[in-house]
């Protein structure tokens, strides 16, 4: 058994429990769920949350009520199934729920986005009468990748000369603009019929790679492609991934370089990532950091929604090309603004509003065919307890948590979360406080779970109905 010294000892010993149990499983159901969101959204931290608290409930706490009465039963065990010969990697539990049991606590660490874990849970049913029905044994299968290679779906459409012409018009407006201006200076330089070299062709890649990661990093914007520049995935940073968009993308030389090299890349994307596991899974949440995207102002919010836009419309649309790619796989799709408890109660149901606004709209609307959607607003690891500060004399709803940065604990008034994307002057006002918090400490044994606010209803939704 677990002991106070070893706080991971249930994980082990869950992981040994699997090994007998895996050899019975072979034929039984599975649930395959995805998880994607862009960087810092809160994928490992909703995944680590996740885990800890179906590890709980398979040891009979009441972590998870909502799924637990939405599968009809009580989940009597929960397993990891041990690492085989898959060649993606594995999700890192051990090293995240440690950080979580650190002192002080600690956020899990960054992470390489694209992993894979399979879990046994053994759901023990009973009629209502309280008589037992016996239990079933389903294998869920999570995986986690980086929401920044769904912005390259609209690429699959494009070639090399129409791919340039959008992305090189989006750089040249607003603050990206500034961002880009050594890129920008670089490629107007560079006439048609450029010939082929590959130390431009790098230079021209680094240019733009620099450009992509001051957008994303310092501006806090979201539509950048190619997505595996900002996210290389377990492969690395490949050659194919050396090209930029050109001014004269036509024609032979360095054009003909970047274009074989866009051309290589879509393929690559298509065949090795969208293909294989997008299509494999039925249901898929997507988690959007929106208070940090409000927070963040209003070119960074406008950003993340056409974003957002973008991957709903992959999501839902009937009847295209993507319908190949997501009709014969994903038929629920819950959209999830993360990190909820940087607001109190009421604002809650303000931020999923919002969030329905933002993949709602209109063009983005799916007529027939395409994945049943939701929205959702939860905190996988709730740190604040909702508080009442005074402003200007009025009491307002406030949270209090301790603060990341000094450990000390504050009460915090976060701002108004609007009910809908903001109109300009919403901005004048220099929305929204929102500190990191410290997460709170898992318990030595792991046995409590996490607190968090309304993981269990998400999961009732996504897959309660399978369990
Ligand atoms: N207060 C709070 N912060 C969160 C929560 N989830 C994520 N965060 C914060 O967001 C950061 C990024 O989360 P992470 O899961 O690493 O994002 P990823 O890049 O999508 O995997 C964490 O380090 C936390 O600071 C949450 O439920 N509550
Ligand atoms: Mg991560």
């Amino acid at each position: 058994m677990a002991s106070l010294t070893d706080p991971l000892g249930l994980l082990r010993d869950a992981a040994m429990g699997a090994e007998q149990l895996g050899r019975g499983l072979l034929g039984q159901e599975r649930i395959r769920l995805a998880v994607t969101g862009l960087t810092r959204a809160g994928k490992t931290v909703f995944l680590t949350s996740l885990l800890a608290n179906l590890l709980a409930a398979g040891q009979g706490r009441r972590t998870l009520p909502a799924l637990e009465a939405a599968a009809g039963g009580r989940l009597r065990g929960v397993r990891l199934v041990p690492a085989g010969i898959e060649s993606l990697p594995r999700f890192d539990v051990a090293a995240h729920l440690a950080a979580l049991a650190a002192d002080p606590p600690a956020w899990p660490g960054r992470t390489e986005d694209l992993s894979t874990l399979e879990l046994t849970l053994e759901v023990e049913r009973r009629s209502w009468l309280g008589g037992l029905l016996g239990s079933r044994s389903i294998t869920l299968e999570l995986l986690d990748y980086p929401g920044e290679w769904l912005l390259d779906l609209p690429m699959l459409s494009q070639d090399f000369a129409e791919w340039s012409a959008a992305t090189l018009q989006r750089l040249r407006r607003g603050p990206r603009a500034e961002a880009a201006r050594d890129f920008l200076a670089f490629v107007d330089a560079l006439p048609a019929g450029t010939p082929d070299d590959e130390a431009l062709a790098r230079r021209g890649f680094i240019l733009y790679r620099d450009a992509l990661r001051h957008c994303r990093d310092r501006l806090g914007l979201r539509f950048l492609q190619p997505g595996r520049v900002l996210n290389p995935g377990p492969r690395g940073e490949a050659p194919i991934l050396w090209f930029f968009p050109l001014p004269h993308p036509e024609g032979s030389g360095l054009a003909m370089l970047l274009a074989r090299r866009h051309a290589a890349y879509v393929a690559d994307q298509r065949d090795n990532f969208f293909e294989p596991y997008f299509r494999r899974f039925q249901r898929q949440a997507v988690l959007v950091d929106v208070l940090g995207a409000l927070h963040a102002g209003q070119e960074a919010f406008e950003d993340t929604a056409e974003a957002l836009a973008a991957i709903a419309a992959a999501l839902r649309y009937g009847g295209s090309w993507l319908d190949r790619l997501t009709g014969a796989g994903v038929d629920r799709a819950a959209f999830v603004a993360t990190k909820a408890d940087h607001v109190p109660g009421r604002q809650r149901d303000a931020l999923a509003a919002l969030l329905g606004a933002l993949v709602a709209a209109p063009q983005n609307r799916a007529e027939g065919a395409g994945a049943a959607t939701a929205v959702h607003a939860i905190a996988a690891i709730r740190c604040t307890e909702d508080d009442v500060v005074t402003l200007e004399g009025r009491p307002v709803a406030a949270v209090r948590g301790v603060l990341l940065r000094d450990g000390r604990s504050a009460r915090i008034y976060p701002g108004e979360v609007p009910l809908r994307p903001p109109e300009p002057g919403f901005w004048d006002h220099g929305f929204f406080e929102m500190p990191e918090f410290q997460p709170p400490r898992l318990d030595a044994q792991g046995v409590s779970g996490v607190p968090h606010l309304g993981l269990d209803s998400l999961l009732a939704w996504l897959i309660g109905d399978l369990l």
